[in-house]
């Protein structure tokens, strides 16, 4: 090599190292930062000095326009606990629920496991947390539902969750990971545990209608339909007027059964010829879309209305929704329109933030011609969709009609969900009453569980770690000792003091969780690692058989600043919730919705005596209220003249 050849190449090595040196520099800066939490845990409205400084690094470091996943490698990886923490404070979590003979027993077995297994446990916890980027995450939404539709909080309608309250999070970035499988993703049935398949590059969409199967290419000639082709291609299939094959009406319902037999179903009839080729076609297709031929919508006129709108969304008829796919858009002959979603691949706010998307640009961007027509011309020559071929032996076929739709159909039916708009006051009175609007809204669910049941309970709510790699979620035992107090203490002359103190418990667990330091998620890891080890613990298998009757959770709202709801009220969503969790007790979603509404959504199962989502609509929004009202001397002049009429527009348009 001449002296120029080795100097240019020379400079040429020098320029790349130096150059991954600074991004490597760069990402491990940004990792450090992003690994200090401090922020999350100062009070409401202020911000310290050194949390400015944090933030303006964070802002610097960032660059300026990231992208979705720039961040990835820069988040920092969800830390194990300190296993006596998490038994503290799962202790301290257990209390206000057990009598003192109860919780004597409780100790004597949580010291027995710190003393015996605990360390060995947890070493393997920690060794795993070295080689994978999250120590527990997929696990817990993938190993335990036996079936998808009903059990765990596994598949929810439209969407749930998160803190709004965090000013900050909108400088901090969080995972995108979950983003990635909104599109082109199955769950597929396994024996032992299911796998969340996702694929890149599919050209399709599967649409079923009046019980059969049709595949919608979404492109032509290189580029992608435009929304006028594509209702062009749903007309097409509504004007079809063909019969379902033998056995086609009812297959999906193998979706919503229990896990082992649709996986031993798959393999055993749909590993070959047609049905091999369209059971592919259904799993790798973008999304699943379900043109309803019944009307479904909320009318404020009709008590409930939004309630059978809601069940229709949850579980439709138990065959009429893929439920293995990420998510089933559902649309109504009256132009309305819910999705339903699997919870595997994704948490709520990842849905919620598609469905807002898709609300703002269908209304405020697309738009429809004068006759309710997509604009746009139409390109006549679309080949039309094509039905998906089955041969379904008459084994399935029989199951299809006998048991298993009968079991489904009773399941379904057993589900009481009850859609609650509450229309008295939202986020801007209560930030008013200088309390965050998710402790004030817990402490209203804690309130109202304990006048309709007479009794406390353990209560789940959910919260996220998106902060870390691969988070999802972590749960908030929010029925706290001082919530508790609280509750007790309602007719108490000094109660809003004691409201200030369990809202700023409730507070305080919330940042622990997001943070990393939360119970559940240890536990359940903790839980795996011995069952993996064959190592038995009765403390685990206690914590883990303990039933949560009040599951609640909160989607945030407005992630995209597309529609001004103050301006255009009746383009809110109505929100979505889950199934019943337990079967004598409530799931509970809501979502703070601008400044003047929040909704709620209940459920719980006819089945038990005890349970009436109506009763418990009617009871959290008395309690909503009721603490309203310790406010009322504080700020005496803020009236509640807003919102009436978001409750009246609310949903006429869209949902
Ligand atoms: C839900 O899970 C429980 C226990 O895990 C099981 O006994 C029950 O059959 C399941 N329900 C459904 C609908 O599969
Ligand atoms: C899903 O497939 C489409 C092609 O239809 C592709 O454009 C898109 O990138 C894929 N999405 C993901 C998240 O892989
Ligand atoms: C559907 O049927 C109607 C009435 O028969 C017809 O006018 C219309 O052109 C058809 N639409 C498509 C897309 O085939
Ligand atoms: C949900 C998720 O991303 N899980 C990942 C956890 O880590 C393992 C090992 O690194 C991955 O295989 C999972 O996909």
């Amino acid at each position: 090599m001449s002296v120029q050849t080795r100097a240019v190449l020379s400079a040429i090595l020098f320029a790349t190292a130096l150059w991954l040196f600074l991004i490597y520099l760069l990402r491990y800066t940004l990792k450090a930062l992003l690994s200090y939490h401090g922020w999350i845990f100062e009070s409401h409205g202020k911000m310290s000095t050194s949390t400015k400084v944090w933030l303006s690094l964070v802002k610097m470091f960032s660059g300026r326009r990231p992208l979705l996943y720039s961040f990835q490698a820069s988040l920092p990886r969800l830390p194990v606990p300190n296993v006596d923490d998490t038994i503290q404070r799962y202790l301290e979590s257990v209390h206000p629920l057990l009598d003192s003979e109860q919780y004597k027993q409780m100790e004597i077995l949580s010291n027995d496991f710190k003393e015996s297994k605990a360390a060995h446990l947890q070493r393997y916890l920690i060794l795993k947390s070295w080689w994978a980027t999250n120590y527990s995450t997929a696990t817990l939404y993938l190993l335990s539902s036996p079936s998808i539709k009903c059990n765990l909080s596994a598949s929810l309608n439209l969407f749930t969750f998160l803190p709004n309250k965090l000013r900050a999070l909108g400088t901090v970035p969080m995972c995108s990971t979950q983003m990635e499988r909104m599109f082109n993703t199955t769950r597929i049935p396994g024996i032992e545990t299911d796998i969340v398949q996702h694929l890149t590059d599919r050209k399709h969409l599967v649409v079923y209608h009046k019980g059969r199967f049709f595949q919608v290419w979404l492109y032509t000639g290189g580029r992608h339909l435009l929304p006028s082709e594509l209702e062009t291609q749903f007309q097409r299939i509504l004007n079809d007027t063909s019969e379902p094959q033998p056995g086609e009406l009812k297959l999906a319902a193998l979706t919503a059964g229990k896990r082992v037999p649709w996986a031993r179903a798959r393999i055993k009839y749909f590993s070959q010829g047609s049905n091999k080729v369209s059971l592919d076609s259904i799993e790798s297709a973008a999304f699943f879309l379900t043109l309803d031929d019944e009307p479904q919508g909320y009318d404020p006129a009709i008590t409930r209305s939004l309630d059978s709108y809601a069940k229709s969304l949850l579980h439709g008829k138990c065959y009429d929704r893929w439920f293995d796919k990420s998510f089933t858009l559902i649309s109504y002959p009256n132009g309305k329109m819910g999705v339903n979603a699997e919870h595997s691949w994704a948490d709520a706010p990842i849905v919620g933030h598609m469905w807002e998307y898709v609300l703002a640009t269908d209304c405020f961007h697309l738009g429809y011609t004068e006759e309710g027509h997509c604009k746009g011309d139409v390109n006549k020559g679309l080949p039309y969709p094509t039905r998906l071929q089955w041969q379904i032996p008459k084994e399935v076929r029989e199951s299809l009609t006998s048991f298993t739709a009968i079991d489904l159909m009773q399941i379904a039916d057993d589900v009481d969900f009850h859609g609650c708009l509450f229309s008295e006051f939202g986020k801007g009175l209560i930030k008013k009453c200088r309390t965050s609007p998710d402790a004030f809204i817990q402490l209203a669910l804690q309130l109202a569980q304990f006048r309709d049941q007479g009794a406390f309970c353990l209560t789940y709510e959910s919260s996220m770690t998106r902060m870390f790699r691969d988070g999802r979620t972590e749960t908030v035992r929010s029925c706290t000792s001082e919530a508790v107090a609280f509750v007790r203490a309602m007719e108490d002359p000094s109660r809003l003091a004691i409201f200030r103190k369990a809202a700023d418990k409730h507070q305080n667990m919330y940042r622990l969780a997001m943070t990393g330091s939360g119970i559940d998620r240890h536990l359940f890891c903790l839980y795996i690692v011995s069952k993996y080890l064959g190592v038995d613990s009765p403390f685990l298998t206690k914590v883990l058989s303990e039933p949560w009757k009040l599951s609640t959770s909160q989607t945030p709202q407005q992630q995209l600043n597309l529609v001004d709801i103050n301006k255009f009220p009746q383009y809110v969503g109505a929100g979505g919730g889950f199934g019943p969790v337990a079967d004598d007790g409530y799931g509970v979603s809501y979502i703070i919705v601008g400044e003047n509404l929040i909704t709620f959504h209940i459920s719980s199962k006819f089945s038990s005596p005890d349970t009436d989502s109506y009763r418990f609509g009617q009871h959290i929004w008395k309690a909503m209220v009721d603490i309203q009202a310790l406010f009322k001397p504080e700020n005496d002049k803020k009236t509640v003249e807003h919102s009436k009429h978001v409750h009246l527009e609310n949903g006429k348009k869209h949902i």
